[in-house]
């Protein structure tokens, strides 16, 4: 995998955009390589994965421009389709994804963002959707995803200006759920990606489930969608030792994915 690495620390992923010289842009070869490493995840050892961008000044400055700008009609079609399925892949990913924003977010480097679970960036961190600007609308899915994450007003607002937001205000509308120094961004989103690796990783992914899947239906069935992963958990080893040990007041020996 030329463009991405993947490395794992413990039961922590971190899958990392590594094409530094094009500010991790993403062409069609970063998207094959982003596919192939999530496809190669462990999921029975890795519980929580963080997805960066190589370099300090950019997670992904974007769909590749130059790579785009001479597609033919079947071949856009085959970069979207590529693109949309690696990002979706992402969003329903078992296992939590936490995007760790260190620097551009622009345009599909912002969706690939709004694909993971959590969001949290440095203070250098810039996003935006400059789509419009070269004639062309989000195309990875910014158009459904920012609105559902910002409210339709301020997703509007970005997508119609194209005007790029700061790590600040991306904190104000909820795009990101903190804001780090850059230089403690790494360790910060390894240590809340540890206490998610921490807690029952049947019960973690049921969430993640429910929480997606709910959002997808109206409010009784997702109900019903809540109530079946809820009682799937009662047929797991871990829901058996972690209510045991609230009730003899003991920690919890470790949760054991069963
Ligand atoms: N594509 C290709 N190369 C890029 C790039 C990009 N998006 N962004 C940066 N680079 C390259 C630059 O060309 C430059 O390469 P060299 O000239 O050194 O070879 C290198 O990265 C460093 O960039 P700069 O020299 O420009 O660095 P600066 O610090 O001056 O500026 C910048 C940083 C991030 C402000 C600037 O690079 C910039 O504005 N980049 C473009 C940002 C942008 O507009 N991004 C949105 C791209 S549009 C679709 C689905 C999705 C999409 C499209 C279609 N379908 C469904 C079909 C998505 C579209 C987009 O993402």
């Amino acid at each position: 995998m030329g463009f991405v690495t993947f490395e794992q620390k413990g039961a922590i992923g971190i899958v990392t955009i590594d094409r530094p010289k094009a500010l991790n842009a993403l062409n069609s070869a970063v998207l094959a390589d982003l596919e192939a490493a999530f496809d190669g995840v462990d999921q029975e050892t890795v519980r929580c994965i963080l997805l960066t961008g190589a370099g300090e000044k950019s997670f992904v400055a974007g769909a590749d421009i130059a790579e785009m700008s001479n597609l033919t009609r079947e071949e856009g079609e085959a970069f979207a389709k590529k693109g949309v399925d690696i990002f979706r892949k992402i969003e329903t990913f078992p296992i939590p994804v936490i995007a760790v924003i260190n620097g551009y977010a622009l345009g599909g480097g912002c969706e690939l963002a709004m694909s993971c679970d959590i969001r949290l960036c440095a203070d250098t961190a810039v996003f935006g959707q400059p789509e419009v600007g070269l004639g062309i609308t989000p195309g990875f899915s910014g158009t459904q995803r920012l609105p559902r994450i910002v409210g339709m007003g301020k997703a509007k607002e970005m997508i119609y200006t194209g005007k790029n937001i700061k790590a600040d205000e991306a904190y104000r509308v909820g795009l990101v759920n903190a804001v780090y120094p850059a230089e403690e961004l790494m360790a910060q989103a390894e240590k809340m990606a540890a206490r998610i690796a921490g807690n029952a990783p049947i019960a973690v992914r049921a969430s993640k489930k429910a929480i997606n899947d709910g959002l997808q239906v109206d409010m009784d069935q997702a109900i019903v969608i809540e109530e079946k992963l809820f009682g799937s958990c009662f047929e797991t080893e871990d829901q058996k030792e972690g209510m045991a040990a609230f009730v003899e007041k003991r920690k919890v020996t470790g949760f054991k994915n069963c």
